[in-house]
């Protein structure tokens, strides 16, 4: 195996579970066995908690949860822990303010990411902005959430920004969209000076029809990992069946200065739905990844994703195992090489 670094903090009570010695998928990445981790009913009033978000912070964790409330309508939640495994929800959803402070509340929220850059923490979601588009908020304390300007037109998704600058910008993956179920899907980057103004957008890596499970649409997941070989980058791949769609888990390497262009680009899924609770739900056979905790010293990484639009599931690896698979199995095409500018 290589000695591939992940380059970060060291986060030592990460939540790890070693390799079931059953476990002979050949892929890379394995199930927690106490999966799920969140399941129905969590808070009064909400049904579901799904394709969530969370992060160390103060020796502990915090975390950004897509709560399903009764009525139907999705809205963010804050949850803490003391092990990233078992959570604690606020009972209200979280309040946001607008920049003098006063309450300013989306219409709708889900699908969080939660990022640190320097010494800010930035949520991204989709919102409504007359039609499905991304919604940003930044906070320092988590206690008071200040949101920002919409950084996209509508109609667009699965907004992740990268946690540092790179060439002195920030930087933003996001997946265009229309405002409903999207039958179609690539994922973009663009850049800003101040998390203001985004421009300079480029074509990351889109849909690939030679690869059956990632064929309709692809988003971006977790927030991208630096790593010795690149930014790794868990996301969302969409397959379409006659009983509708499929959602799997699939990884790429985009490259260090300039993440535009692929490097690796895993052939193969790293987890599809298989266990009952991803097969089984308010929308079946989806698993949809939104963040990872990550430790540099030992490598390893815990996803946390979406199963089944109902539970949160979490899943290990490491760094090694994944960046080894993913090269020994990557094809790219010029669309991924490319720097996505045309
Ligand atoms: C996508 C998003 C996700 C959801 C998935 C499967 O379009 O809405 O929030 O998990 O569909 O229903």
């Amino acid at each position: 195996m290589s000695n591939v670094k992940i380059i970060g903090p060291k986060v030592a009570n990460v939540p790890w579970q070693d390799r079931p010695a059953d476990n002979q998928t050949g892929l890379p990445v394995w199930r927690y066995s106490e999966n799920p981790i969140i399941g129905r009913n969590p808070l009064k009033g909400v049904a579901r908690i799904f394709n969530s978000a969370v992060i160390p912070y103060e020796d502990a964790f915090i975390g950004v949860f897509r709560g399903e409330q009764t009525n139907g309508v999705p809205y963010i939640y804050l949850g803490h822990s003391q092990d990233a495994i078992h959570w604690e929800f606020d009972k209200e959803k979280i309040p946001f303010v607008n920049e003098k402070g006063e309450p300013f509340m989306p219409v709708y929220a889900y699908d969080p990411r939660l990022v640190k850059v320097e010494d800010t923490y930035y949520m991204m979601w989709c919102q409504d902005c007359y039609g499905a588009s991304i919604g940003m908020a930044k906070t320092q304390d988590f206690k008071t959430f200040t949101r920002m300007e919409s950084p996209f037109l509508p109609f667009n998704r699965n907004a992740v920004l990268f946690p540092r600058k790179i060439g002195g910008k920030y930087m933003m993956l996001s997946r265009p969209s229309d405002s409903g179920h999207t039958p179609f899907g690539d994922v973009y980057l663009s850049e800003s000076p101040d998390m203001l103004y985004w421009g300079r957008h480029r074509h990351v890596m889109g849909k690939k029809g030679e690869h059956w499970w990632e064929n309709v649409k692809i988003g971006g997941g977790a927030a991208p990992i630096e790593t010795s070989e690149g930014w790794l980058l868990f996301y969302h791949g969409v397959t379409g069946t006659c009983n509708g769609l499929v959602y799997s888990i699939g990884g790429a390497i985009l490259d260090i200065d300039n993440p535009s262009v692929v490097k690796y680009r895993c052939a193969t899924f790293l987890l599809t739905p298989e266990e009952w609770y991803e097969e089984r739900g308010f929308v079946p056979n989806v698993t949809f990844p939104c963040a990872t905790i990550h430790d540099a010293e030992t490598g390893k990484i815990a996803i946390y994703y979406g199963a089944a639009d109902s539970y949160v599931g979490l899943a290990f690896t490491t760094v090694d195992e994944v960046v080894d698979y993913i090269k020994a199995n990557s094809e790219v095409t010029g669309n991924d090489t490319e720097i996505g500018i045309r």
